[in-house]
């Protein structure tokens, strides 16, 4: 591509002038590897944006989509349904934990946080505690861009420039994440539960009953793969439960399957009231994201004093529950379940937990954490230049057909779950080879 071609697309959360300068195209892709403008095969490290856990391109995915926009190629999302999309329901409702089992329809993760965030301020109105508008969300959170997921996210630059528009009513509790107690840990650290009992000192400053949902990611995906310490949802369940507060688990990452079960929720133990999901769920094929709800939360909008006729939730989008999304979900689950996947992701964590603690002692390796097929490596930042030395690992990675994710100066890799034991490998070995190489300005 030429320059010109370059000038109209703004892209997103990218290094606009250093990307036109620096232009890195990808062609097609198949399985676990994209091919690059110039020819080459990068090996997949992140799955996409860690939304495509079945590889590229798979045929049965393909052919469902084709058939899908012959058949029916959108019915609208008001008033209106259509078959693929009630299947598909019932076959995450079936993949949740035990009574949530009611799904509303987005097309994206953040669409799907604020989504969440309705759904708890409407469900406590209709129970008569209109009184109950807060939310909790925690440093370092990831919840998309949306002005209600920046709201309850957790990281600063995602929030400055829009200081201005936040949500009100807003708090969050502490990360978990403390290099002196957990660095180099393996699975859940087993420091940190206490971390859970701020809650209850933000229950005890607002007081429970103006407070609506708690949000939090089970493992914090996108500032680097944090991984909750034994115990700690477990204690926050416990204090929502307690004083009548929604738990949200925003497992747009950790659903379907990268946590080794079919969401987070199951792996770790602790049932949320809400599940919010994306990425996974159509393979990162067609946008699509979604809620959900536990089914006494969806009956209590049905129950509510109002003429059957009325509409119970005034929310929803063009494309919520759109048929092609729905026909690529479908075969998704399919592939997932046919093919064992969730299980896979299970049985290559200790894989990758084995070849990333490996790398403990590498140049500038402060930490290493893993937890189900993720993991994320942090690197001490270049004196004066933070954010440099893991762009420069990723560029290295990029020019020897890996690609990696980095945020900051941390390493994110979760892998397509149909990856062999030997790509793993290859990928770490790669991600040495790039620590080793970078050097600062
Ligand atoms: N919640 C969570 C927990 C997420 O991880 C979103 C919401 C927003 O989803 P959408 O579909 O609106 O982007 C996310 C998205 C990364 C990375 O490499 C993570 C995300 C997106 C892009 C990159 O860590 N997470």
């Amino acid at each position: 591509m030429n320059q010109t071609d370059l000038e109209a697309y703004w892209l997103p959360f990218t290094s606009n002038r250093y990307f036109k300068q620096h232009p890195k195209i990808l062609t097609s892709a198949k399985g676990a590897y994209y091919r690059t403008e110039d020819g080459r095969e990068l090996f997949d490290c992140i799955s996409g944006m860690w939304c495509c856990p079945i590889g590229h391109c798979h045929p049965r995915i393909a052919e469902a989509i084709r058939r899908q926009a012959e058949t029916l190629d959108y019915s609208p999302a008001f008033q209106l349904g259509n078959a693929a999309t009630f299947r598909l329901a019932e076959r995450i409702a079936d993949l949740a934990p035990a009574g949530l089992d009611r799904v509303f329809f987005s097309n994206s993760g953040s669409e799907a946080v604020d989504t969440a965030l309705k759904i708890a301020l409407a469900y406590h109105r209709v129970r008569g505690e209109a009184g109950r508008f807060r939310m909790i969300g925690r440093e370092r959170a990831y919840h998309g861009v949306g002005f209600g997921g920046i709201s309850v996210g957790g990281m600063a630059a995602n929030r400055k420039a829009f200081a201005s528009a936040m949500l009100p009513g807003v708090d969050h509790l502490p990360h978990t994440w403390n290099l002196s107690q957990m660095a180099f840990s393996r699975g859940q650290p087993t420091w940190g539960a206490h971390l859970a009992e701020d809650l209850e000192r933000l229950v005890a400053l607002h007081d429970a009953s103006t407070i609506a949902a708690v949000i939090v990611e089970p493992v914090q995906g996108s500032t680097g793969v944090l991984v909750p310490p034994v115990g700690y949802l477990e204690r926050l369940r416990e204090i929502c439960t307690r004083h009548g507060i929604l738990l949200i688990f925003d497992e747009v990452i950790t659903g379907f399957g990268r946590l080794g079960a079919n969401f987070g929720a199951q792996r770790l133990g602790v049932v949320p009231d809400l599940i919010t999901f994306a990425k996974g769920v159509t393979n990162g094929t067609i946008p699509m994201g979604g809620v959900i709800v536990r089914k006494d939360v969806y009956e209590t909008f049905m129950h509510a004093q109002a003429p059957a006729h009325a509409t119970e939730l005034f929310h929803g989008y063009t494309y919520s529950g759109h048929p092609m999304a729905a026909a690529a979900g479908l075969a998704a689950l399919d592939i997932y379940e046919q093919e064992g996947l969730f299980q896979r992701a299970r049985e290559l964590a200790p894989v990758l937990e084995a070849a990333v603690h490996d790398l403990r002692g590498e140049p500038g390796v402060v930490d290493v954490r893993n937890f189900g097929l993720s993991a994320g490596i942090d690197l001490e930042a270049f004196p004066g230049q933070p954010g440099l030395r893991a762009f420069r690992v990723f560029e290295h990675g990029f020019q020897n057909d890996h690609l990696f994710r980095i945020t900051g100066d941390t390493i994110a890799l979760g892998p397509p779950f149909i990856s062999t034991p030997d790509q793993i490998g290859r990928m770490v070995e790669a991600v040495r080879a790039a620590i080793r190489a970078v050097r600062p300005d």
